[in-house]
């Protein structure tokens, strides 16, 4: 790893990260695309998932003064400016910095998400711009940044558990990670049957990456406490209205409420990252919902649409292709880039590197086979002239640089995952088995370099056919 970058990595960005999302969004107004024709709550999903970079929907039909925000990570090119890095440097920084101490909270008072606040019965969050995401979901469907508190800890654990709202004061709420079920577990144990929680609409898109971290940190730290360690700035959070938890002052929506730990509610057709309706129905508990604070003025409400390829895909994966990243330079090669692709649904990781002689590769992809989440069943490696933000390039450098009967192995009867249909279900669990593969279709010493120059036509990118049109 190069030293040097690492330290620059480590230094605070020198112009801080914005606290707000809205301030966020006017600092990349390059990249956001804002929509101001009028458009039909029905219509988003389809509509934002047509775009690979943030959007903002200004004028929405039947939620006049509300605005929705999609798409703020699919690729490093935006996923980059939530660490105020280039995109080259996304990575081996997001990396460095979860290698870093947590830096805490700053506690205050108050902030801009308590300009309004509405407690009891005058809660509604029906009036937001909740849209459904498919056409078989049953009820419009949420997927904000939830915090909950590990009550023996004390330390906060954050998610995102996709919640159908059923009513305004009313949802279902799906939690998929395992720490939010070890946490209702021992609100069980304790002999308490409701647990409080509070869901975050519309922060900057570092937060909503350090939710989704996922690996050993229960008993030294909350994800929350990491996002100033990401951002390079304090973060500062405010106490809630009805339940003992603190919030992200310059959100842009709170919804403070419970969930309940005892009955479980079945609900259908769950949109998984791997694009098909699995699990086909869960059985998930009740939310109550007990206070709303929100901005005043022109709130941001977050979704992230869920289907086809979108931020569904990245946002929970960013943390692992870091987490990969690390690993893998821990074993000696140079890595150039870590990626779960949107179309790859989630079940795929491609991992590209440069090493030093023959033997590493499978050290590699084993490594990665091996890691701890349901999402690396097929692992390619590629060298770093193969172009992985291109399907096509990938599939060329496994056609051309793989003998099969030596550069692939494959592992049966491993962990899978409840979203890959080829996995094999198990009686009465959600989850499956299923066998693994890796594929080096990396450049090998056997090959001759010179066999791999591709062959272009004369003036390739320089003439254009849409200036001849
Ligand atoms: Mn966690």
């Amino acid at each position: 790893m190069d030293q040097r970058s690492d330290k620059a990595a480590s230094l605070a960005n020198e112009k801080p990260l914005d606290d707000s999302l809205r301030d966020y969004l006017a600092t990349n107004a390059d990249i956001v695309t804002r929509i101001v024709k009028p458009v039909y709550l029905d219509d988003i999903g389809a509509l934002s998932a047509q775009s690979d970079m943030p959007i903002v929907f200004e004028n929405i039909i039947e939620k006049p003064g509300h605005l929705l925000c999609d798409m703020l990570v699919k690729n490093r090119r935006s996923q980059a400016r939530s660490l105020g890095v280039a995109p080259e440097d996304f990575l081996k920084t997001l990396a460095f910095r979860l290698r870093q101490p947590p830096r805490g909270f700053k506690n205050v008072k108050t902030g801009p998400v308590k300009e309004v606040i509405k407690t009891g019965s005058d809660v509604d969050w029906t009036v937001l711009p909740i849209t459904r995401h498919k056409d078989k979901d049953e009820a419009p469907y949420v997927t904000a940044m939830n915090i909950i508190r590990d009550p023996e800890t004390g330390f906060y654990n954050s998610c995102h558990a996709g919640t159908y709202a059923v009513g305004p004061r009313r949802g279902l709420i799906s939690f998929v990670t395992s720490h939010s079920h070890i946490i209702m577990n021992k609100y069980r144990a304790m002999g308490i049957d409701k647990m409080p929680i509070a869901l975050v609409f519309g922060v900057p898109p570092a937060y909503e990456i350090m939710a989704n971290y996922s690996g050993l940190h229960m008993d030294m730290w909350g994800e929350m406490e990491m996002v100033g360690t990401l951002m390079g700035r304090d973060v500062e959070m405010v106490p809630c209205e009805t339940i003992d938890l603190t919030v992200p002052a310059h959100a842009e929506i709170v919804v403070e409420g419970y969930v309940h730990l005892g009955p479980k509610f079945r609900v259908g057709e769950v949109t998984s990252p791997s694009m098909y309706h699995l699990p086909h129905s869960e059985q998930v508990p009740e939310l109550e919902l007990t206070a709303m604070t929100t901005r005043a003025e022109r709130l941001i409400y977050r979704t992230h649409q869920t289907c086809p390829d979108t931020d569904h895909q990245t946002l929970p994966r960013l943390c692992h292709e870091a987490m990969l990243y690390n690993r893998l330079t821990e074993l000696g090669v140079k890595v150039t880039d870590v990626r779960f692709p949107t179309w790859g649904g989630a079940l795929s990781c491609i991992l590209q590197f440069e090493y030093s002689r023959d033997g590493f590769v499978n050290d590699v992809l084993m490594a990665a086979l091996g890691a701890p989440w349901l999402n690396t069943k097929m692992v390619v490696a590629v060298s770093p002239d193969t172009d992985i933000d291109n399907p096509g390039e990938v599939y060329l450098a496994m056609a051309s640089r793989v003998d099969p009967a030596r550069d692939i192995f494959i592992v049966p009867h491993t962990r899978g995952s409840p979203f890959d249909p080829s996995a094999r279900p198990m009686e009465g669990s959600p989850f499956r088995t299923v066998g693994k593969m890796g594929i080096d279709a990396t450049r090998k010493t056997r090959h001759d370099p010179a066999d791999f120059e591709r062959a272009w036509p004369i003036n390739w990118n320089k003439v254009h056919l849409k200036d001849y049109l």
